[in-house]
């Protein structure tokens, strides 16, 4: 629908044409001028073109109460640090994965099963900063990327991964009950950014890009010397979860994609200057794209020509080193998106700084590696290069031919289709621009369903605005985000659903529920492998965890360690209380053997900062000191059941004998 509000919105057609070059020319100048001050720009000019009545939409998107969703989103959340999971059409937000943050309902970044995951490749240099700082782990996370794995160029429903830029790591979350099951600390990289699973055959590595610039052993023996840094690109291995190998690059890493043959990576650098400051940074005419070989990098890691460093593999894919794992082809200064078409052969690379996309014919690869770099025409590759609006950054597809592409410092999205960008950058008479929209306000990534799949769909367009400003109700100084849903199932695009979100989702996919359907659980098998360390304790301890249990067990070899055995089965605990001594270190270990699906408890206990989730036949564990003698109550904080007030017992801490 039309109303005055939105007609008052489209003057980013206005800004498109001069507060948009004004910001350019800042940004080049050394100073960012992209915020919502610019938006304000035209703020009195009302343009009636723009969005095309919401009537005009040809997909269904009115979801009834009790209506099940078309597909499932998944969303990051950036700094939030936690993996969302939304339904698109509706864009209600279904549930909450933490993953890199610490999350106060599910006990995540507490409970022993979620220590365990996030220590397991935590290097001796984290946990040493850790320690010092009085923290056991990094309790947030900047989530950027969420992708799921492949088999054959489509999702496959095993799992999804993830990248910190924070704290350089990569994460993978299990699909079948959408929980965390490995987090890797990725060495020698600094910031993984970008992120994406192999397509093909299988995602058997994620390619993860390290962004920042440090030197390969940053030990404080070089600091400034420029000349030391490097720049890592890691595959991890994604059913071991750990380095598979790593390369050097030269300038930085910012977005990844991989094509449909397995033979290929790709990265965009927007610092091949190896600049330190924002000027330095946009200095260079060009910027580039890496290419990895994947073959030739396989070759030499089977070959043993690597280099051995904090426990990865690692070769030198740089300039200088002139080897045939890499080739650099040159794109306009400081590029972002990375986007390999479903066509199986474009890869779209967003021009940020350049008004242009920048599409590579992948089957043009080989060619750049038969002779050495420098002998080769690197962009030869290169076959369409449209020009589209200001601050192109990301691009989804349909099924189609087209690409949508987000225009940052426009706030629109531009429809195009590849063939005909190809036929115009030939010298053809074609304009490949199809359609534009305004969108609300500057957009960072956006997605088509299953748009990075040879699955790509042509209804759903989701593009995730960095700014809502005037669309909701002002909440204070920090607002809302706005994630919007546009219908491309007809020629024009069309505007339909405004989503407000929290800080910050990057990128979102979505996913056909069937592909779910098979291995989704709604209760855990209780041989699940998230407590096998928890079962194998309970064990040695001579509990069976899988039955009715009421024990409190003092270690034989640490007698100040006391585990607290239970069950949990609505509405009640099997334990109304249990003791322990002052300065006991206490473990409570709790199983749901409730077996109705939706029926979680929780375990909270008061004062203490101890709370945890314990779903359908889940076992989950919590240790902490319980240093103050006295009486405390716990109790079930997932409402559970009519007499879930009375889910409740008390902790007794015998004072210390003087
Ligand atoms: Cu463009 Cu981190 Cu994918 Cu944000 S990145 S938008
Ligand atoms: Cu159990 Cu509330
Ligand atoms: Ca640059």
């Amino acid at each position: 629908m039309e109303t005055e509000r939105n007609k008052g919105l489209s003057r980013r057609a206005l800004l498109g044409a001069t507060a948009g070059g004004a910001a350019i020319a800042g940004a080049v100048g050394g100073r960012l001028a992209l915020g919502p001050a610019a938006i304000g720009a035209g703020a009195a000019v009302a343009v009636a073109a723009g969005t095309p009545a919401a009537a005009q939409a040809t997909s269904e998107f009115n979801i009834a109460p009790g209506q099940l969703d078309q597909y499932y989103g998944f969303w990051s959340s950036g700094q939030s640090g936690e993996m969302r999971i939304l339904g698109v059409p509706s864009m209600r937000e279904l549930m909450r994965v933490p993953v890199f943050n610490r999350c106060s309902a599910t006990g995540w970044g507490q409970t022993n099963e979620s220590l365990r995951i996030h220590e397991r490749t935590m290097t001796e240099k984290t946990k040493k900063h850790l320690a010092a700082n009085g923290k056991r782990i990094h309790d947030h996370g900047d989530l950027h990327h969420v992708h799921m794995s492949f088999t054959e160029g489509k999702y496959d429903g095993r799992y999804l991964f993830m990248n910190d830029k924070a704290n350089t790591r990569v994460a993978r979350v299990r699909a079948d009950v959408m929980k965390c099951d490995a987090i890797l600390e990725v060495p020698n990289a600094k910031a993984i950014h970008g992120l994406r699973p192999q397509k093909w055959p299988r995602s058997n590595y994620v390619f993860c890009n390290g962004e920042d610039e440090a030197p390969l052993i940053n030990d404080g023996t070089t600091m400034d010397d420029v000349s030391t840094y490097v720049n890592v690109f890691t595959a991890v291995n994604a059913d071991e979860w750990q380095v598979a190998w790593q390369v050097l690059v030269s300038g930085n890493l910012d977005n990844c994609d991989a094509d449909y043959e397995g033979k290929w990576a790709f990265s965009t650098s927007y610092n091949s200057e190896m600049g330190m400051t924002l000027e330095e940074m946009t200095e260079s005419e060009m910027d580039h794209v890496v290419i990895f070989n994947i073959a030739e990098i396989e070759r030499a890691i089977a070959a043993g020509e690597f280099e051995e460093i904090n426990g990865a593999k690692v070769l030198d894919g740089r300039k200088q080193a002139n080897s045939q794992f890499t080739r650099y082809v040159p794109i306009a200064n400081n590029p972002h998106g990375c986007n390999m078409a479903p066509d199986r052969k474009h890869l779209c690379i967003g021009g940020k700084l350049s008004p242009t996309v920048t599409v590579l014919d992948v089957t043009k690869f080989d060619a750049l590696f038969e002779k050495p770099a420098e002998e080769v025409d690197l962009r030869s590759c290169v076959v369409a290069e449209p020009e589209l609006g200001l601050g192109p950054l990301h691009t989804a597809f349909d099924g189609r031919g087209n690409a949508y592409t987000s225009l940052f410092l426009d706030s629109q999205v531009v429809k195009w289709n590849i063939e005909d960008a190809i036929k115009a950058y030939a010298g053809e008479a074609v304009d490949p621009i199809k359609d534009k929209i305004d969108v609300h306000y500057q957009p960072g990534h956006l997605k088509t369903v299953m748009g990075e799949t040879v699955d790509a769909q042509s209804n759903w367009l989701v593009c995730l605005c960095k700014f809502s400003k005037d669309r909701f109700l002002n909440v204070g100084p920090l607002k809302a985000e706005n994630d919007q849903l546009i219908d491309i199932s007809g020629d024009k695009m069309v505007l339909v659903h405004d989503g407000p979100t929290f800080a910050e989702p990057h990128d979102a996919i979505a996913v056909d529920p069937a592909i779910l359907a098979p291995v989704l659980k709604s209760v855990w098998d209780r041989q699940d492998p998230m407590w096998a360390e928890t079962r194998a304790q309970a064990e040695a301890d001579g509990i069976d965890i899988d039955d009715w249990c009421e024990d409190v067990i003092r270690d034989p070899n640490d007698p100040t360690k006391v585990r607290v055995y239970m069950t949990s089965v609505a509405p009640s605990f099997s334990l109304n209380s249990f003791e322990v001594n002052e300065g006991d270190e206490v473990t409570v270990i709790i199983t749901n053997l409730d077996e109705i699906d939706d029926l979680t408890h929780g375990f909270t206990l008061g004062n203490h900062g101890v709370a945890m989730e314990i779903s359908p036949q889940a076992t989950a564990s919590v240790t902490f000191v319980a240093a103050n003698p006295g009486v405390y109550w716990y109790y079930c904080q997932w409402f559970c059941h009519a007499l879930h007030m009375e889910m409740r017992g008390r902790m007794f801490v015998r004072p210390k004998a003087n």
